[in-house]
């Protein structure tokens, strides 16, 4: 039989998502009517699916009735509806996408509002895209999902489609973790992207921030050199990938335009600004720097205009509207002051124009002014230069966008700065042809060659690599962790035993310390300056023979007896009540411990283990147990293939920790002794929440599961080199 071999995305179709399709819906008299939609996301897209075929996954912009019908034939490629109410699109795209997720990207925070019900839409609908996504997918092909308006769907998608490969694109910036943070979902949302195999973004820079906020915020373990984020078993792959053009295409329509009003570069001299009306493109703040302009430099005044060519965007939001409104009113200010029988300075075009007239308003104008407070890329930029085919201009652009990156031969600006954009503008409108053409020649060459294509390509190669996994965690990542916060203090290190220390096994009995294990453990518990205790839900008895080490506290059963060198021992007053009731609920469970289910009674609490239960019989026995615990008036908790009836006594493993820390260094503990906490379970959980703030918290394993610790070790070899560095760090000197 033939093996299937996993196609290579690079050149077949392709299945993309994005918010919007490349055609917006409008209704007319009775009909759907189709227009192309604009922005970057689909300048940039469009052409490569024109070129590949594929489905193009996306909302059409307008609320579809039952008895319309959307057209789904584009050209060489196929449409996929996601149709959304218009409850829906308040919430989700004029809500959390452009009211959250937009000024807060782009660095805006005082912009931001953080609606809780945003957000549950902003999921919900996420959730439709994935059902799409999941339904078109190829087995093992690519789903290409794009922007800030579907973060969540690779962890959705992923939840229903584990067989297919994801890559993510941001168009916009990813911010620095200071802001990012600032979102209350901003962990759902890291989360949610991680699931991605790969994951894009224009720059380094916003990489890094994205990077930065994967460890600060989820504990994960990066790597900055080779961009890769460890995210349960898998290695996640960031990377930069500026995107580009279609060029050629730009150039030629530029060729083969007709003249603009201002004939070939004629009398007027042109400063040109072509944006969508968005707070972030900085158009009132470069208004005000042409103002700047004709009072620094008069002789600019009656030769020279500012084209300001703004597309209506947003317009529900007030955020928009109100941009607009200070727009109108600072144009018509700046004309009323300067303008002449025979000149205005502003020329404002408040509407979108078509593409061969951009493109003769490109090649036609003598500066180009590309001044965004705030951009991921910036297609204008790109686009002016591939327009440039005749008398070249300048280009001046903003430092803030992420074309500034690449495109160095502009004239950079700081767009906040007037005063400096002014004396830029005069520059650019002096300058000599020389410098115009070799700064614009460089610039086009580089433009031409990384166009919207080699961009494609170079994402798509990217997602059909296998990410490169990181490497084992070495004592220099402990180093960086540990050193810090440990400074000249004793240590007292808490450890987990099953799955921490030791690997899961299929039954507790087998659970050995390994040879290697104990060695780094007895490292620990010799020194003088730190201390180890095991936090077990094992019965006491059994964890303190298992590790045999007498140095060593012990905390069983989560915690509810304790014991061990310098602290009295310790039973909480309800575990002889629950103990002598166990034995009565493992009688019950004996009638549900069916196909190698079995309890494991351990005083005062009790564990039922399914670990060899076939996974289609385990819903219906767990829903049995928990019935039969909590009726028993235990809690039932889950645990590792194991549900565990526990006294409802308000008692856990944090409790436990807070309490041995009291016992053995008195209630100001946290003045003489730091605390480390590593631990793989679900009960775990209680002593990560217990102990934030207080101690440096590790979560073992590699499932993806949120945790509350701080930091996250992927096996039991990890805790090893943990302990490793630990029992061999240079002692405190006196
Ligand atoms: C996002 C990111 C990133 C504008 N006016 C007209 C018109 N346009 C076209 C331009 C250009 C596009 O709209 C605008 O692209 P930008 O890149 O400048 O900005 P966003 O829409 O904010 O795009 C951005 C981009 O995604 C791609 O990743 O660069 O940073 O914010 O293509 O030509 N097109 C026509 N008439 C107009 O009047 N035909």
């Amino acid at each position: 039989m033939a093996r299937t071999r996993r196609r290579k995305n690079g050149s077949g179709p392709l299945v993309v998502a994005s918010n919007r399709l490349p055609y917006t819906f409008q209704r007319t008299a009775g009909a759907l009517e189709r227009r192309p939609s604009s922005g970057g996301l689909v300048s940039a897209l469009e052409p490569a699916l024109r070129k590949r075929g594929g489905v193009w996954i996306g909302w059409p912009g307008i609320e579809v009735r039952r008895n319309e019908r959307i057209s789904t034939e584009a050209s060489g490629y196929e449409i996929e509806p996601v149709l959304l109410s218009d409850g829906e699109v308040q919430r989700f795209y004029h809500g959390f996408s452009n009211r959250t997720l937009w000024p807060l990207c782009h660095s805006f925070p005082a912009l931001t509002q953080f609606e809780r019900r945003d957000w549950t839409e902003y999921e919900s609908v996420n959730e439709r895209f994935a059902e799409a996504m999941a339904e078109h997918a190829e087995a093992s092909g690519l789903v290409w999902v794009h922007d800030y308006h579907l973060m969540l769907t690779p962890g959705m998608l992923r939840a229903q489609r584990p067989d297919v490969r994801i890559g993510f694109f941001l168009h916009i910036p990813f911010p620095p973790y200071d802001i990012f943070r600032l979102c209350p979902w901003d962990r759902e949302l890291l989360r949610g992207l991680l699931a991605a195999d790969v994951i894009g973004f224009h720059v380094p820079g916003y990489a890094q921030n994205f990077l930065d906020c994967c460890e600060r915020r989820l504990g994960l373990r990066v790597d900055r050199d080779t961009l890769a984020v460890e995210h349960g078993d898998r290695a996640v792959k960031i990377g930069a990938y500026p995107i580009g053009i279609e060029f050629d295409s730009f150039a030629e329509t530029a060729n083969a335009s007709n003249g603009t009003a201002n004939g070939d570069k004629g009398a007027e001299r042109i400063v040109l600004g072509v944006d969508r009306l968005d707070y972030t493109k900085g158009i009132p703040e470069r208004i005000r720097a042409f103002e700047r302009l004709l009072e620094l430099h008069p002789r600019h005044r009656e030769k020279v205009v500012l084209l300001q060519l703004a597309v209506p965007s947003r317009s529900q939001v007030a955020e928009y509207r109100d941009l607009k409104r200070e727009i109108d009113e600072l144009v018509g200010r700046i004309n009323g002051r300067f303008a002449t029988a025979s000149w205005s300075p502003i020329r404002y075009l408040y509407r979108s124009v078509p593409r061969a007239r951009l493109c003769a308003l490109y090649r036609d104008a003598d500066v180009a002014l590309v001044t965004p407070l705030r951009d991921g890329m910036n297609l204008v930029a790109k686009e002016f230069a591939a327009c440039q085919v005749s008398d070249p201009g300048v280009l001046i652009l903003s430092r803030m966008a992420g074309a500034a990156e690449t495109m160095r031969e502009a004239l950079q600006v700081n767009p906040f700065d007037l005063d400096e954009t002014a004396h830029v503008i005069h520059r650019a409108l002096t300058m000599d042809e020389d410098e115009r053409a070799s700064r614009m020649a460089s610039m086009r060459r580089r433009e031409r060659r990384d166009d919207v294509d080699s961009w494609v390509q170079t994402f798509l190669d990217a997602a059909d690599e296998p990410s490169a996994a990181l490497g084992a965690l070495s004592k220099d990542d402990v180093e960086r962790w540990l050193r810090p916060f440990i400074k000249q203090y004793p240590l007292c290190l808490f450890l987990d035993y099953d799955g921490t220390l030791t690997p899961i096994v299929d039954h507790p009995s087998k659970a050995k310390l390994q040879p290697a294990m104990r060695k780094a453990l007895e490292a620990c518990s010799r020194r003088k300056d730190t201390d180890v205790s095991i936090v077990s839900g094992r019965a006491l008895g059994d964890v303190r023979k298992l590790v045999g080490d007498e140095r060593l506290m012990y905390a069983g059963n989560h915690g509810l007896e304790i014991e061990g060198p310098g602290i009295h021992p310790f039973r909480h007053q309800d575990l002889g009540h629950y103990a002598s009731r166990t034995a009565a609920l493992a009688q019950e469970l004996e009638a549900v411990s069916s196909d190698g289910a079995w309890t494991e009674a351990k005083g005062p609490t009790l564990t039922f283990h399914y670990r060899g239960v076939p996974q289609a019989k385990r819903p219906k026995m767990i829903d049995e147990v928990v019935e039969i615990m909590s009726r028993a008036g235990y809690q039932a908790r889950h645990a590792h293939a194991a549900v565990e009836a526990r006294p409802p006594i308000g008692w856990d493993k944090g409790r436990a920790v807070l309490h041995l820390l009291r016992e053995r260094y008195g209630p100001n503990w946290s003045e003489s002794v730091r605390v480390i906490y590593v631990g793989d379970d679900l009960t775990d959980e209680d002593a990560f929440r217990f102990l934030a703030g207080l101690a440096l918290t590790f979560r073992v394993g590699s499932a993806e599961a949120p945790t509350a610790a701080l930091h996250r070790l992927s096996d039991v070899p990890a805790v090893q080199t943990l302990l490793e560095w630990i029992g061999s760090r240079p002692k405190i000197s006196a």
